[in-house]
């Protein structure tokens, strides 16, 4: 049985999750519009990943037999200055992110939540990669200081990240993210 003050953080961070998905889409809409497709597709995958963020934490809300609250989401900015302008935003946001979650572990220190403790476990090494990834695009795009073939070399790279979160929850979001692992 989780304490409230775990329940109303956790469904807190279900908003930050969803607000990312939304942020992310947002950006994708912006890269397509200006013609870089490889980055609407990166975005767009992330959006998806945020998702599941998400609904991880949904289903073990329900799985210690609280309730989950949904909130209203704030609208996302519609218009970025530049593919810098949105890893550099997409970075700081995920490092806002990390301290959310890392507060999270706090709290669950604080009530000897052992569950918690170990469910928030893959949300910590996840935001190690979440910072690397953004890190990695954020030097590269320096390298390419604005050169626009080396910008469309790294849209043709970044068109190539796979979708690899599941699309079917009808077994529970575990089952289907085991479902969709790589061999
Ligand atoms: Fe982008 O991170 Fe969720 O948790």
């Amino acid at each position: 049985m989780l304490k409230d003050e775990i329940v109303n953080a956790i469904n807190e961070q279900i908003n930050r999750e969803m607000y990312s998905a939304f942020l992310y889409m947002s950006m994708s809409a912006y890269s397509s519009s200006i013609g870089l497709k490889g980055f609407a597709n990166w975005f767009m995958v992330q959006y998806h990943e945020e998702m599941v963020h998400a609904m991880k934490f949904y289903e073990y809300i329900q799985r210690q037999g609280a309730q989950v609250r949904l909130k209203a989401l704030k609208e996302p900015p519609v218009e970025f200055k530049s593919p810098m302008d949105m890893f550099t935003q997409t970075l700081s946001h995920e490092q806002f992110i990390t301290r959310s979650i890392n507060d999270l572990m706090e709290l669950a220190i604080k009530h000897k939540d052992h569950a918690s403790q170990i469910f928030l476990q893959w949300y910590v090494n996840e935001q190690v990669e979440e910072e690397e990834n953004d890190n990695d695009i954020i030097l590269q795009l320096k390298l390419i200081n604005n050169d626009p073939h080396a910008l469309l070399m790294l849209d043709r790279e970044l068109a190539a990240r796979m979708m690899t979160v599941p699309t079917d929850f009808s077994k529970g979001v575990e089952a289907a993210m085991s479902a969709t692992k790589a061999p």
